[in-house]
């Protein structure tokens, strides 16, 4: 098998490429489950999802998840936090703190929660306004009173630049900094990673779609989930199984993963 000259065998560097990025992933799986912005803010604060458009209820996640944690053998578990200074530029109140770009849709003197602007930059950046929320060291950023921590989890907090957002776990909006995920993952050699939490069509749906990106198996636990529009839920949805993730019910997920 290793031997480079004789015609129709694979060399050792071939062999290795095949078994890092191709056997290992199915003979030895590294699950990784990654539960994203349970926290107050979105569930019963001031980004309370439930009076968004999709009028759903964020504390629901809380059950799936728990039951998940205690029943199933991940390799690794992760929480992610969005974690804002209070001068961040994704905060309505905040509008007028910076330029806009002549071309943004909508002036600083007439933007509403919820609206998309472009600030000027440069380069220009487009950004929807969201009510102040997950603000560093406040109780709407804490997780949820009730969600389980178990023992060795790894918190990682994102959106902690003023000036980008960061709907992604492993990177903010611009890609200029990835969080720990990124390293966590690739020290623990991560193969298949299960994602859940808040919002279903913000955060979770641009986190699934970078780890799917990246390579990693990918699979979303519907049920645990919960977002802020319905028709965005739905093309997070599509999204994903497009590009070849797996959306799963909570009882779908094997103990032994
Ligand atoms: C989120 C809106 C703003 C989320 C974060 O966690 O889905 N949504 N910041
Ligand atoms: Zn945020």
């Amino acid at each position: 098998v290793f031997d480079k000259n004789a015609d129709g065998f694979i060399d050792r560097e071939e062999f290795a490429f095949c078994w890092n990025h191709w056997i290992k992933v199915i003979v030895r799986p590294v699950s990784a489950f990654l539960v994203v912005d349970v926290q107050n803010d979105f569930i019963s604060g001031t980004l309370n999802i439930s009076k968004c458009n999709a009028q759903q209820d964020g504390s629901e996640v809380v059950e799936p998840i728990n039951r998940l944690l205690s029943i199933c053998s991940f390799d690794c578990v992760f929480y992610s936090l969005d974690w804002h200074p209070p001068d961040h530029v994704s905060f309505i109140d905040n509008v007028t703190m910076r330029e806009l770009h002549p071309n943004s849709p909508v002036s600083a003197d007439k933007a509403q929660a919820y609206d998309t602007v472009v600030f000027a930059g440069p380069p220009p950046m487009k950004q929807r306004l969201w009510p102040r929320h997950c603000v560093q060291d406040t109780w709407g950023a804490e997780l949820h009173k009730d969600l389980k921590i178990v023992p060795g989890a790894v918190k990682v907090y994102k959106g902690t630049n003023p000036e980008v957002d960061s709907y992604s776990v492993f990177w903010d909006n611009k890609k200029i900094t990835d969080t720990t995920l990124c390293s966590q993952l690739r020290m623990r050699q991560a193969t298949d990673i299960y994602i859940c939490g808040l919002a279903y069509d913000v955060c979770v749906g641009a986190t699934i779609a970078d780890a799917l990106a990246i390579g990693y198996r990918a699979i979303l636990i519907d049920d645990a989930s919960r977002g802020v529009d319905l028709a965005d839920i739905e093309a997070t949805k599509s999204t994903i199984v497009n590009n070849n993730g797996v959306i799963v019910t909570s009882d779908e997920v094997p103990a032994m993963v």
